[in-house]
């Protein structure tokens, strides 16, 4: 190990200190800490108006959104189609409502559900897809949603990763029957813990607001077994500071992948998914896939090599959620079933990006990468 400063993967997006003691001030001075307090409400209006959409719901993380969306749309029995290409937690929001997720094979260009694999695993008992857009990758929401309209299918996105992302000018929130963010600490944007759900109508808002607060509608009256969800002010009040800062934080990190595309490219055996023009991407994740026959090396040894130098990267998302306990035996969960997104899986690193990364920094990984040092 050398002593050179610690890179990771990723670094918080941190609110003017001064700032959010004087929020926490406020706070203090109202005694209102949680439970849809002022903060939580400036919040919500905020980010409506920053990402584009008309109704969004405030959680306390990233996970009980997804686990939300389904009980909101009814969905407790039955199989839901997903990627397994994810962070465990998109598949987990399926068990925890008592279904049956049902891998589907990635597309290699963008790491996304594969469209063309959907309907081959559609059976009666399917009632829902839920793909994930991986790194912010859009999905090619058109197909899915064409394939859930014939077989009457709701679809939820997992858009943990997707925040202020845009196709042809539009939110991708705006895709489907529910998307869902995550605010963590590792994201683009985020509030310590935090996440969303974005949906399309006031009355599914109203039901989703409710699930979050136990399913309680008044105080004389539970309507759905809900669960405890909200965000508190705090969080609120630090999610208000970084709106302000997130647009120059996401020019910092295209910076970064813009020069890791160009002093990356024609590296043999290294690859990147590509851009298109018609995306405003967030730059959340720098994946590369290392082929280790062209490399030289293995992904893994690449990822130790840097690890050696202070530099971490992670293998995210390796290993394959479908190998994972819970799920690997499921029928769908077979590694043949799954070859595209098992190769992704080996190859993959995603390289350190964020907003406070320096030239320098970026360097120092370029070098080790290209293998000049
Ligand atoms: N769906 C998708 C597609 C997701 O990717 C996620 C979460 C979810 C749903 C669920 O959302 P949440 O319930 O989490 O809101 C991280 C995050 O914990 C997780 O939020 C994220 N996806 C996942 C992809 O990555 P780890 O285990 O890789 O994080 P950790 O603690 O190793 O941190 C990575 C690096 O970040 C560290 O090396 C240093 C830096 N870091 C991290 C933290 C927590 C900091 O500098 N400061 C920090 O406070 O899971």
């Amino acid at each position: 190990m050398n002593d050179s400063k610690m890179i990771t993967v990723t670094s918080p997006l941190l609110p003017d200190l001064k700032e959010f003691y004087n929020s926490l001030e406020k706070i203090w001075d109202s005694k209102w800490l949680t439970n849809n307090g002022s903060f939580h409400q400036r919040l919500e209006k905020a980010l409506a108006e920053y990402l584009g959409v008309e109704y969004i719901s405030l959680f306390t993380n990233g996970t009980l959104p997804l686990i939300t969306a389904l009980q909101a749309l009814g969905l407790t029995k039955g199989e839901v189609i997903t990627t397994p290409y994810s962070f465990v937690a998109t598949t987990h929001s399926i068990w925890w409502n008592g279904l049956t997720p049902v891998f589907v094979d990635v597309d290699p260009n963008t790491g996304n559900i594969d469209p063309e694999k959907i309907e081959a695993a559609i059976t009666e008992d399917t009632v829902a897809i839920m793909p994930v857009h991986v790194y912010g990758q859009p999905c090619d929401h058109e197909r899915i949603e064409a394939i859930a309209k014939k077989h009457n299918l709701k679809v939820i996105y997992d858009a943990a990763h997707a925040f202020g992302v845009c196709k042809n000018g539009e939110s991708v929130l705006k895709w489907g029957d529910i998307s869902t963010l995550s605010f963590h600490a590792t994201k683009v944007y985020g509030t310590i813990e935090g996440g969303a759900i974005v949906c399309r109508s006031r009355e599914m808002k109203t039901k989703i607001d409710n699930l979050r607060n136990f399913g309680i509608v008044d105080e004389v009256s539970v309507a759905y077994p809900g669960i405890n969800g909200k965000m508190d002010e705090a969080r609120a009040a630090f999610g208000l500071l970084n709106l302000k800062q997130v647009d120059a934080a996401i020019s910092k990190r295209k910076q970064v992948a813009e020069r890791y595309r160009k002093e990356l490219t024609g590296v043999d055996g290294v690859t990147f998914l590509q851009e298109e023009t018609n995306i405003r991407y967030n730059y959340g994740y720098f994946p590369i896939f290392v082929n280790e026959e062209k490399y030289g090396i293995s992904r893994d040894a690449l990822y130790v090599k840097l690890k050696e130098n202070n530099i971490l990267g992670r293998r995210y998302f390796y290993p394959l959620i479908s190998t994972f306990e819970p799920y690997r035996t499921y029928f769908s969960a077979a590694p043949s079933n799954l070859p595209i997104a098992t190769k992704m899986a080996e190859e993959v690193l995603c390289l350190p990006i964020h907003h406070a990364l320096s030239n320098e920094e970026v360097s120092r990984i370029v070098d080790i990468v290209r293998k000049i040092k």
